[in-house]
């Protein structure tokens, strides 16, 4: 019996991906529960394979929404930890059978691989058991326009300066960190007041807030030299949608985040409209609902009649 085999490992998964979606879940899907639905969902940066991966919240954010086409936008499994370090819990064979499932129950599912799943690249153009796999990707939205889909590693190489500067800023914050607590005991001695640390903290966190602006206005334009309206993207995990002026036209920046820290999925509704999920307050917001719910009345037949 399909049910009763024993859950397989990752290279069992790719061997049989068309029967994957037969073999039962770890985690049951709930019976009978509301999908929300939109025309397109985007999510990236599981890191499958990882400790750091939000495992229980993909699998309640993937049993409570449905749609026309999802997007896996890059660095959904994280080959580059699994090659030092095996790790794979049945969630995560839960999350890749959700997937496939989906995929049967005729999801349009494409799959741009990232930086991390770079061993899944080379299978650009073929499909997996209802799972394409492309390199990039053009989508065209309920309301015209073209968007741009990619993982976003892309941009690395011209990021790469400004890394190393970013890198240097976080190495000099360390240096002065320890620095700190001997110059501090110094002045102590001579009784002079403590010497603050926060102007430097402050400097750090700009120069990461800085990089990620600046990372998106690099994605921004290459995507209106690509002659877009917008770019879908993920890598850089913070969630962002943002509006770009490039030689008077207008080019839209969506990041999707990430399900190590944020968990978000960027959707688009059936007008057009796009929305960043924050699943973490979905999730409050659908409890909140809930209480609500049994707090108020039952309807019974003869009240309904009566309205
Ligand atoms: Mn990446």
């Amino acid at each position: 019996m399909a049910e009763d085999r024993a859950f397989p490992l990752p290279a069992d998964i790719l061997g049989n991906v068309a029967s994957f979606p037969d073999i039962k879940p770890a985690i049951p899907e709930p019976a009978g529960g509301q999908r929300q639905r939109y025309r397109t969902i985007w999510i990236s940066d599981i890191h499958l394979g990882t400790k750091g991966c939000n495992a229980a919240l993909l699998i309640d954010f993937l049993d409570h929404t449905d749609s026309d086409t999802m997007y896996l936008v890059g660095d959904i499994i994280d080959g580059w930890r699994l090659r030092k370090k095996f790790y794979w819990p049945p969630e995560h064979n839960d999350i890749v059978w959700r997937i496939l499932k989906r995929a049967r129950r005729g999801t349009r599912i494409v799959y741009i691989p990232g930086n991390h799943d770079e061993m899944v690249r080379p299978f650009a153009g073929m499909n997996f058991g209802g799972v394409e796999i492309l390199r990039a990707a053009f989508h065209d939205t309920a309301d015209g326009r073209r968007l741009l889909v990619l993982h976003g590693d892309e941009f690395d190489t011209i990021m790469l300066a400004h890394r190393w500067l970013a890198f240097v800023g976080d190495a000099l914050y360390h240096v002065m960190m320890g620095l700190n607590i001997w110059v501090n005991r110094v002045r102590r001695a001579f009784d002079l007041p403590y010497w603050s640390l926060s102007k430097m903290a402050k400097h750090k966190v700009k120069n990461a807030v800085e990089f990620i602006s600046r990372y998106e206005e690099v994605v921004a334009r290459a995507a209106a030299e690509r002659g877009v309206d917008g770019v879908v993207c993920g890598h850089i995990h913070t969630a962002e949608i943002r509006n770009f002026a490039q030689d008077g036209k207008s080019v839209e920046y969506y990041n999707d985040g990430d399900w190590v820290e944020g968990c978000n999925a960027l959707v688009e509704h059936f007008d057009g409209r796009m929305e960043l999920l924050h699943w973490p307050e979905e999730i409050a917001r659908r409890e909140a609902a809930a209480v609500t719910a049994e707090a108020a009345p039952r309807e019974t037949p003869a009240a309904k009649e009566a309205a």
